[in-house]
């Protein structure tokens, strides 16, 4: 790619995003990793599923599919084995990533599943108004929770690195340049790479909860969050990932498994001679 602006599709500005909204932050630190790898757009399939966080493949130049909302790893899957030439990256939220498609998300990353995975998670369904989904805090208001969320969330961080990712790092939007490190991390790794950025929805989550303005929301983030170098993550109980609780950030776990398409382009069938 010869220059960073070349990936943006400016034909499409401006962008649905709200004023404050994270995810333009981190569509900002893609294109950031994505030029500075140097990465051929001719080789690359965007894939996503339905959300606001869905959306940022429609600001990218290069080929993308907007598939279902919840079946975004599944169709990756399926361009993955068909052409594993191809990279293949996933943009979803945590309504489509942890929700209505948390199977595929567990057996993507159970399978390593050559693709990477950018989760942007605000703790909300935000597209469609704000109703409760499986990482909102504990207690936390939404559209189908009036009387706080008594259901505990998932840490889908973990989540990836228990079900077997190769590489599994989280952040919230404050940590641009740790973002970006850790993208062009996922982006060169072999096998199934997530990166789960912690990104605020003022409309739909923190103007319910009584956050005050996007400001005050980054100003949020910035006091939960707690390195993982400083504490391990499972001290963190994903109950206390909630307003009052803390978001443990870091890079958790990197191996080198073979992905499933390499597992597979090994097998040399036996023929059996009658
Ligand atoms: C099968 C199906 N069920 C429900 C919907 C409605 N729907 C669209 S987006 C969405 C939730 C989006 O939340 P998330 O994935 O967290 O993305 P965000 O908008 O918060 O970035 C839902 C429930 C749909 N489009 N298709
Ligand atoms: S509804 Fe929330 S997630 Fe969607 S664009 Fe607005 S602030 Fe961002």
């Amino acid at each position: 790619m010869e220059d960073f602006f070349d990936l943006y599709r400016k034909d499409r500005w401006p962008t649905i995003f709200c004023p404050g909204c994270g995810i333009g932050t981190v569509m900002n630190c893609f294109y950031r990793a994505f030029s500075e790898l140097n990465l051929d757009q001719d080789r690359v399939v965007f894939v996503s599923g339905v959300g606001c966080s869905s959306r940022v493949p429609g600001y990218i130049r290069a080929d993308s599919i907007h598939t279902t909302h919840g079946r975004a790893l599944a169709v990756a899957t399926g361009i993955n084995l068909a052409n594993p030439d191809l990279k293949v990256i996933v943009f979803t939220g945590d309504g489509d990533l942890g929700a209505i498609g948390g199977n595929h998300f567990i057996n993507a990353s159970r399978r390593n599943v050559e693709m990477t995975v950018i989760c942007i998670n605000n703790n909300i369904y935000g597209m469609t108004g704000g109703q409760a989904s499986t990482t909102t805090p504990y207690n936390a208001l939404s559209s189908t929770t009036p009387f706080g969320n008594k259901e505990y969330p998932f840490d889908l961080a973990e989540l990836a690195v228990t079900a077997g990712a190769n590489f599994v790092a989280r952040w919230t939007v404050r940590n641009v340049k740790e973002i970006i490190g850790s993208m062009k991390k996922a982006l060169t790794k072999k096998g199934f790479s997530f990166v789960e950025i912690v990104s605020p929805c003022p409309t739909g989550f923190g103007r319910r909860n009584k956050m005050g303005d996007p400001k005050q929301m980054y100003e949020w983030l910035k006091i939960k969050t707690v390195r993982r170098e400083k504490t391990k993550s499972w001290d963190i109980d994903p109950v206390d990932l909630n307003i009052e609780g803390q978001i443990s950030v870091g890079e958790f776990v990197e191996r080198n498994r073979p992905s499933l398409a390499e597992v597979l382009r090994s097998i040399k069938p036996k023929i059996e001679q009658t």
